[in-house]
């Protein structure tokens, strides 16, 4: 067979094709945003879809590229250069050795990305801004103005003349960029920028805890899936997989459940992931996961279910006789859980009137975890999340280290997230190198996103590092008067605490940029917006972020450019040009090249462990391509990966490829020691408190060398008047927090209609704090504090514990600035600038209140007008 590439080549949507293929798609969504009920038009087009493909056309693999929690094959069926269908992995039969990479509801809806009526479709200028700053730059009407369509030659002179203004005046610290590929690959060039730094994933698990023992984020030293089934206990504390981790990931749990393992959730909601699993629900309120923790370590203790041998042999800091050597204080976690330094014993009582857990639960967990139990203790991120959440990281390895839970079959303790939950191992089959390398941003200052805003209103911020670097340094205050904004590849507006603040400082600057599919948050509030590609439109690729342990994703060329949009590179170039920068020194090679480079670059591991090349090219291939490189024999062959989409590893039970986390060093701890400063686990980590209380956000002293409770700015504390819990409650008694949700990918994906009809977005609400504020299900109620309100449809339910509010991650903004409200249900509305510890993005702790809205209700967001800026 020849070159894939050559037979869908083809096939590839021309941009005359689309425009007449496509009208009856975008007659279909047109009509389906003007629908008051909305199942019909879907369910009509899926079916037509489905008759007229019937034994015709030719599939293609596509991309689904967006930050979500899977990674999984997306393939499109084209039919007269029309996408018709949309399928997944067909690559071989679905087993538990052999898992397909199945894809989720998101993944087939992407057409309505790429060839959504509501894409950008050429550069756009903010009609009253003009070049030069200051006054000519009209920021107060950012967000209200009116548009005009330019010319690709208009938007990047008139880039490129602002940004010669900004950096020969200012310098590079009058810039915030967030290291996106083109036009700040530019800025690099020129300098740099001011950068950002963000906790937003893994929260405080984005800290050095390499110093505590841990791998970085604690990722990695869970055990391989085919030895879940060898637990009595899964606990899984925080976090939604089911919805986090769409496509094949909970298949990585299918033995243990069926081998019966009993599984055990922990956190506010009893969640699709708890329901999946049937698992006991251990309620706790967001950010107070330390309490719980602590009271269940004390409750070990009294039931003397502790591995002493463990911690002795393993730990440093548990008690007095183990202490790490650079210790400077003479406590231990032992005396701080009795009391012996502040008074408290951290008692189930005590841990109980902070977590909302049940006395009686805190103790069943303790016993459950305890050493005589094969137990697996995994985390995901939500809990990490939390201002205050510090010792997240320290505690729930103690507890690990407690009951002995590492280094042995049936017991595990780590991070298990997006596509790593349930598995862990080194990764068996990796894509190859670009060739091209980004560049180093020479600026190595950094703004804490949970206060940029408010930095860049006030002129200064706290510089303390980078967070998942492990650079961090004490407090330093750095002075900068920031006059351009650019978004590219972030979606700052909507992502980074207090989007109300965001368009405040968005309207002190000279100029803002933005490159983008749609006219989102960002481009809304932006000067000068780029239209570009999606990759669907781009030469192919390999999706980043989370891939799985044992498959490689590979997707390729859909249709051509549609409109005017272009690649980022593409971007970055003519601006390079415009500059008189030598483009080629930031890209030397083409993009098809590049992607050449990572399939002739891709690997697997055999069952001996030996790396082995993947793809078997021929020159036929290479001259197909029109690349450089030269023929390799691998295991699939090229025109096969790709039609496939990917290559997975096929496993079976008691292979080489079975790996227990942490087994090197439980069973030689001289020979493999942990990379802290002890070579063990940190109980007492003194490099911790020291860092923590130097970096300014949180008190000096704060942070002990041990895990201990700290409480959180806003939070379980702040429900209550003065932050007396049990007292009298406060202006804003719930705790709101955000569930990365089904509909999109962060903002991604949120203006899909199949998906809006899908997923309403509601707010989730206790059915009793509902009743108490005589909130039915389906009311519209306004959710507010002091960073802003919303609204959104109560979804009044009983698996929200009370004090409680859930308010899904990433709804498109739409700010009524007169009412002070947004419409759409935003998380970030709620998140402040606040901060604390590390200088976390603590998303999931802010205090709200929520009352029935006495104005007009809300419509179904499926059946609001698309965003479309029509100029024409
Ligand atoms: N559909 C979809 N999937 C996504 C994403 C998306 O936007 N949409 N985003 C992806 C990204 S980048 C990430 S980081 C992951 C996040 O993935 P997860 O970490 O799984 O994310 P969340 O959705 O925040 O987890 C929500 C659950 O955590 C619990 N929870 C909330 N706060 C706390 C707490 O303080 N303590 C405890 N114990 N539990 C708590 C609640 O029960 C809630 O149901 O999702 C990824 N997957
Ligand atoms: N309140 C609250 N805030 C949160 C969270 C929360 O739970 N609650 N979760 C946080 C988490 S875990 C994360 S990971 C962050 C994610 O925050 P971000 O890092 O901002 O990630 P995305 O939302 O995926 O934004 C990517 C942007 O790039 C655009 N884009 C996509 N492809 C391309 C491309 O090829 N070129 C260019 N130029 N642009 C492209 C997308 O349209 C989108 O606007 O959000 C965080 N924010
Ligand atoms: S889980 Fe993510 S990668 Fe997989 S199909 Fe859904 S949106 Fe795409
Ligand atoms: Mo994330």
């Amino acid at each position: 067979m020849g070159s894939l590439i050559q037979e869908v080549s083809g096939k590839v949507l021309s941009r005359r094709g689309f425009v007449a293929g496509s009208a009856a798609l975008a007659a279909s969504l047109a009509a389906s945003s003007s629908l008051v009920a909305c199942q019909p038009s879907s369910q009509q087009q899926a079916e037509q879809g489905a008759e007229s493909a019937e034994g015709e056309g030719v599939w293609i693999s596509a991309a689904c590229w967006h930050n979500c929690g899977g990674r999984c094959v997306n393939r499109v069926l084209m039919k007269d250069g029309v996408v018709v269908r949309q399928g997944s992995d067909t690559s071989h039969e679905d087993s538990f050795e052999w898992l397909q990479q199945r894809g989720c509801p998101r993944g087939r809806s992407q057409q309505q990305q790429c060839f959504g009526a509501d894409r950008l479709k050429y550069p756009m200028k903010r009609t009253s801004w003009q070049p030069g700053g200051g006054e000519a730059s009209h920021g107060e009407l950012r967000g209200k103005d009116e548009w005009e369509r330019i010319s690709w030659d208009e938007a990047i002179g008139y880039i490129a003349e602002e940004v010669r203004r900004i950096y020969d005046s200012y310098g590079p610290r009058a810039v915030v960029g967030n290291g996106g590929p083109g036009i700040e690959q530019v800025l690099v060039k020129l300098g740099g920028y001011l950068q950002v730094t963000d906790t937003s994933s893994c929260g405080t698990y984005s800290f050095n805890v390499s110093k505590l023992g841990l791998p970085a984020t604690d990722l990695g030293e869970t055990n391989d899936r085919f030895d879940l089934k060898n637990a009595e206990t899964i606990v899984v504390v925080g976090g939604n997989s089911v919805w986090s981790s769409g496509g094949t990931t909970m298949n990585n749990f299918n033995q243990a459940v069926e081998a019966g393992v009993k599984f055990v959730y922990v956190g506010p909601s009893y969640n699709a992931t708890a329901a999946y699993f049937d698992a006991r629900w251990i309620p706790i309120y967001p950010g107070t996961d330390t309490a719980f923790l602590l009271g269940v370590a004390y409750e070990m203790l009294q039931q003397d279910v502790v591995d002493r041998e463990f911690l002795n042999t393993y730990c440093v800091g548990f008690d007095a006789d183990h202490m790490p050597e650079d210790a400077t204080l003479d406590e231990n976690f032992e005396g701080y859980l009795l009391g012996e330094y502040d008074g408290q014993p951290k008692t189930a009582a005590w841990a109980s009137a902070i977590c909302g857990a049940p006395e009686e639960d805190i103790a069943w967990f303790a016993e459950t975890v305890g050493k005589d139990h094969k137990v697996m203790l995994f985390h995901n991120y939500a809990l990490a999340r939390c201002t205050s959440a510090d010792n997240v990281p320290q505690l729930f390895m103690t507890v690990g280290a407690m009951g002995g839970h590492m280094g042995k079959s049936g017991h595990a303790m780590g991070g298990a997230y997006k596509t790593f939950a349930g598995t862990h191992g080194p990764t068996l089959v990796a894509y190859g190198e670009t060739g091209v390398k980004a560049m180093d941003n020479p600026v190595k200052e950094y703004i804490t996103a949970p206060l940029l805003w408010q930095s860049l209103l006030d002129g200064s911020f706290n510089s303390t590092g980078k967070a998942y670097s492990n650079e961090f340094n004490a407090q330093d205050i750095k002075q900068a008067d920031v006059k351009y904004l650019s978004f590219e590849g972030a979606a700052r507006v909507q992502n980074t605490p207090s989007s109300v603040t965001a368009i405040e400082a968005i309207r002190r600057m000279d100029f803002v940029t933005c490159s983008s599919h749609f006219f989102n948050a960002q481009a809304k509030y932006a000067d000068i917006v780029l239209p570009i590609t999606t990759e669907w439109e781009r030469v192919g690729g390999f999706p980043g972020h989370q891939r799985s342990r044992e498959t490689v994703i590979v997707y390729t060329q859909v249709t051509e450019p549609l409109y005017e949009a272009k690649t980022d590179q593409e971007i970055g170039t003519m601006l390079a040009e415009k500059l008189g920068l030598d483009a080629k020194e930031l890209w030397p090679i083409s993009e098809k090249q590049q992607f050449f480079n990572q399939i002739l670059g891709c690997t697997f591991v055999d069952q001996a462990g030996e790396d082995q090349v993947l793809v078997t090219i021929t020159q036929e291939d290479i001259d197909a391509w029109e690349c450089e490189g030269a023929p390799q024999e691998g295991v699939v062959g090229l025109g096969e990966f790709l039609k496939n989409g990917c290559y997975t590893i096929k496993r079976a039970e008691g292979d080489a490829y079975v790996r227990i986390g942490y087994q090197d060093y439980i069973e030689d701890p001289e020979a493999n020691p942990r990379p802290s400063d002890s070579g063990k686990f940190e109980i007492y980590c003194q490099y911790k408190a020291d860092t923590l209380n130097s970096m300014g956000y949180s008190p000096d002293g704060t942070f002990k060398p041990y895990p201990n409770y700290v409480a959180a700015p806003e939070g379980r504390e702040g429900a209550f008047v003065d932050g007396v819990v049990g007292g009298k409650p406060s202006a804003y008694p719930f705790v709101v927090y955000n569930p990365h949700y089904l509909r999109r990918a962060h903002p991604v994906l949120d203006n899909a209609p199949w998906l809006r009809e899908a997923w309403p977005n509601p707010v989730f609400l206790n059915a009793s704090d509902a009743a108490a504020k005589g909130v039915s299900d389906g009311d519209t109620v306004r959710v507010f504090n002091a960073h802003g309100a919303t609204l959104r449809t109560a979804s009044v339910t009983e698996i929200v514990m009370p004090g409680c509010v859930g308010l899904p991650h990433g709804a498109w903004l739409d700010y009524d600035e007169e009412a002070g409200i947004d419409r759409a249900g935003t998380d970030n509305v709620l998140c402040g600038t606040v901060t604390s510890g590390m200088g976390t993005s603590g998303y999931n702790n802010y205090n709200c209140d929520f009352e029935r809205y006495d104005g007009e209700a809300l419509a179904a967001d499926c059946t609001l007008p698309q965003r479309i800026v029509s100029l024409d």
